[in-house]
Formats: C-alpha cells, sequence, structure tokens
C-alpha cells in the first residue's frame, strides 16, 4: 500500500470477525485495566493501559507503517520520547553529539537535566558538515542526535552519511523527523536507527493535542524503550492517540498545502526589501537546497526569515500580524507566528544563539493551509507598518 491508502487504514482494520462490532474507526478505549479469567491469561494481552492500550496500539501500528518502521510507540509529548530515548540508550558518564540548531526545549533537556543533574556530556556541532560529527567521536559517545531541517533555522544535514559515521563507530543515530513528517522524509530509509517525533505539530495537525513518538525497526532498541516507557510512565493517552490517528488521515493533503503556501511566501520574502534572508530549503538561494532535494520528498511548511531590523521592530512585526497567530508551536493548520530568541529559543543562553546564527530579529513562521492570497496580504500589512 501506497503512503496514502496506509495513513487511513493501517492499525485501524475493521474487526468484523465473530463478536468484532465492525468498526471503521477505531474506538477510544478508556479502561484503564483488562479483566481476566485466569492469571496466566489477561485478554489479548493486554493488562493495564500504562502498559499498552488499544487505541494507542492502533496508532503506534500506523506511526512504524508511515516511517517504514516495525515498531512505533507513542509518548505524551515529543520531550517525553525524546527523554526517553535519552534513558534507554544512555548511561551517567556517556557522551552523546547533537546538532546545534534544535528545538530549544531539547538543547534544555540534554543540558539542564541530562548533562547536569545525570553526566550525560552532550557536544553540540554544525551537523552540515559530516566530518563535523566524525571530528567530535569519542570513546563514550553512544548517541548522535539531529534534526534536519531544524527548528528554527532550517539547517540541514545529510543523514545517510552521518549514519555511515554511526554505524562504523557504532553509535546510535536519532532522527527527529516533526519537521518533514514521513510524509517527505523517512530517516529509517536512510540508515537512522530511530525516528523521533512531536506528534503535537504536523502529524495531528490541528493544535488540540500534546504527544509525541519514537519508531524503530531495531528489537533490542525498541525493548529497552517500550520497557523503560512503561516503567516510567510517559504514555499517550487513548484519547489523544485518536486524535492522531485522525490526524494522520489527512497529513498528505496537509503537508501538500502547507508546502505549496510556504513557497508562497519564502519567494514573496525573499523579494521584500525589508528581508534580510529568507530561510527555506525549497528556495535555489538555500545553501543546502541541492541537499533538500535529495532526501527529501518535499520542503514542508515552515518558514524562518530575519528582518533588516532590531528586536524592538520584530517584536512590533509579529505583535501586528492579524491571521498569524503569534504562538509557539507549529505543524498546524492555522498559521503561526513567533519570535525564537524570546519564545522557543529563550532558554538557549544568548551567546550559544548567536553561535548557531539564531539573531534577535528571526521569525519564524509555521505556514498554515489558509489561502495564500489573505496570508500574504497579512504580511504586507505589517511589514508596511514598521
Ligand atoms: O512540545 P513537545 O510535543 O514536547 O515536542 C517537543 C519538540 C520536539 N521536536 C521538535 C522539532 C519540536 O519543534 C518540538 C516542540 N516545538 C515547539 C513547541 C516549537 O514551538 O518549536
Amino acid at each position: 500500500m501506497k503512503f496514502e491508502t496506509r495513513a487511513l487504514h493501517i492499525g485501524e482494520e475493521p474487526n468484523l470477525s465473530e463478536g468484532g462490532s465492525g468498526d471503521v474507526v477505531s474506538p477510544i478505549h478508556l479502561t484503564s485495566t483488562f479483566a481476566r479469567n485466569k492469571i496466566d491469561e489477561p485478554p489479548k494481552g493486554y493488562e493495564y493501559s500504562r502498559s499498552a492500550n488499544p487505541t494507542r496500539d492502533a496508532l503506534e501500528k500506523r506511526l512504524a507503517s508511515l516511517e517504514n518502521g516495525k515498531y512505533g510507540i507513542a509518548f505524551a509529548s515529543g520531550l517525553a520520547a525524546t527523554a526517553t530515548v535519552i534513558l534507554s540508550l544512555m548511561k551517567a558518564g556517556d557522551h552523546m553529539i547533537a546538532f546545534d540548531d534544535l528545538y530549544g526545549g531539547t538543547r534544555r533537556l540534554f543540558t539542564m537535566l541530562f548533562k547536569e543533574n545525570f553526566n550525560i556530556d552532550v557536544s553540540y556541532v554544525d551537523a552540515r558538515k559530516a566530518e563535523n560529527i566524525a571530528d567530535a567521536v569519542k570513546g563514550k559517545t553512544r548517541l548522535i542526535w539531529l534534526e534536519t531541517p531544524t527548528n528554527p533555522l532550517l539547517k540541514m544535514c545529510d543523514i545517510r552519511s552521518i549514519a555511515s559515521i554511526a554505524w562504523d563507530k557504532k553509535i546510535f543515530l536519532a532522527v527527529d523527523n516533526t519537521f518533514m513528517t514521513p510524509y517527505f522524509q523517512l530517516p529509517l530509509d536512510l540508515g537512522a536507527d530511530l525516528v523521533v517525533h512531536s506528534t503535537t505539530k504536523y502529524l495531528n495537525g490541528h493544535s488540540d493535542s500534546v504527544g509525541g513518538a519514537v519508531v524503530t525497526s531495531d528489537d533490542h532498541i525498541h525493548d529497552k524503550i517500550r520497557f523503560n516507557q512503561n516503567a516510567a510512565g510517559a504514555i499517550l493517552s487513548p484519547f489523544d492517540s485518536y486524535m492522531i490517528l485522525r490526524g494522520t488521515k489527512t497529513l498528505s493533503l496537509r503537508m501538500e498545502r502547507h508546502e505549496k503556501n510556504a513557497l508562497a511566501i519564502a519567494r514573496y520574502l525573499e523579494n521584500h526589501d525589508k528581508i534580510e534572508r529568507v530561510f527555506y530549503p525549497g528556495l535555489e538561494s538555500h545553501p543546502q537546497h541541492q541537499l533538500a532535494k535529495k532526501q527529501m520528498s518535499g520542503y514542508g511548511g515552515m518558514v524562518s526569515f530575519e528582518l533588516k531590523t532590531d528586536l524592538e521592530r520584530a517584536r512590533a512585526f509579529v505583535e501586528g500580524l492579524k491571521l498569524f497567530t503569534l504562538a509557539e508551536s507549529l505543524g498546524c493548520v492555522e498559521s503561526l507566528v513567533e519570535l525564537p530568541a524570546l519564545m522557543t529559543h529563550s532558554s538557549i543562553p544568548p551567546e550559544e544563539r548567536e553561535k548557531t546564527g539564531i539573531k534577535d530579529s528571526l521569525i519564524r513562521t509555521s505556514v498554515g493551509i489558509e489561502n495564500i492570497d489573505d496570508l500574504l496580504d497579512d504580511l504586507t500589512q505589517s511589514l508596511k507598518a514598521i
């Protein structure tokens, strides 16, 4: 089955067997526990909903299928998924390498929690050059953590090249695929060991659920993460599992529209005299446009840009938009805008932001699926006002 078909059917096959109700849509199994006749015979393997739940199972099967993986594991948030991966693959004293441009909350988790409290060393490197990853490997390096394209600067790295370094040195490679989704990019096919998602974003797509996921084809990685998820408890609820199942059904349609609108906005901004620079992998001017063409089947819906001005006017610009909602998060049907320096990446020290290139006048937009003319009109009026 092709992607769009799997996004509708995998995990939600109607049960037409004796006693099955034939539901076309997976029911939301709100039960916390499952009765049994005999101690050794839990019904269909379910015992307690922290360990497994039929609605979450349905979602996990679907996510595994969409990422071309064997196992999906659904979490309470993207950061819960990330934290459980670290808890499962790293020990105190181990070292990991991460792209220096990452969602601010992910960097906060690595540095302020795992490094400070648990002595897990992390080196942030510019992964646009795969050699920088190879150079950062130490004796105790266990994990490489990438976003591509990154949040918020849309930098990319070559997953296949970095996977071959990871393979050579026996290091795990995790790719956060939140920005592209499996519709546009398949990191497991390119050699990653595991894919991580904030399902809060495109997979759910409607700004009404917080969740996360890990997908892998590796039995050993799966067993560890599954065990630790149950042990630590960061599971996705049955209701949110249903929401994301529903979201995935329209993922392909939404991603096509996000991309079409994003490309039009990136081109418009690129030609505007109040804009210093536009970051969008679909623009020929993006320094890694060739890699984007090779590694992804689309360019996504995230567009960042720098205004030729200071923080105060950047603030006035985002506050002056009427249709783009000023809010954190991304990947939903409505367009959002934010100032990374004061919002999503404010937990990163200013000198570190400076080093990775996150300027105070950087604006990040998550382009929605509205009519493009309305979005362009809104940008025009607020640019005119500053
Ligand atoms: O918010 P949560 O579901 O826990 O996901 C964290 C996360 C992980 N990975 C990426 C690439 C992300 O962008 C995020 C969350 N990001 C935002 C809330 C934001 O506005 O960028």
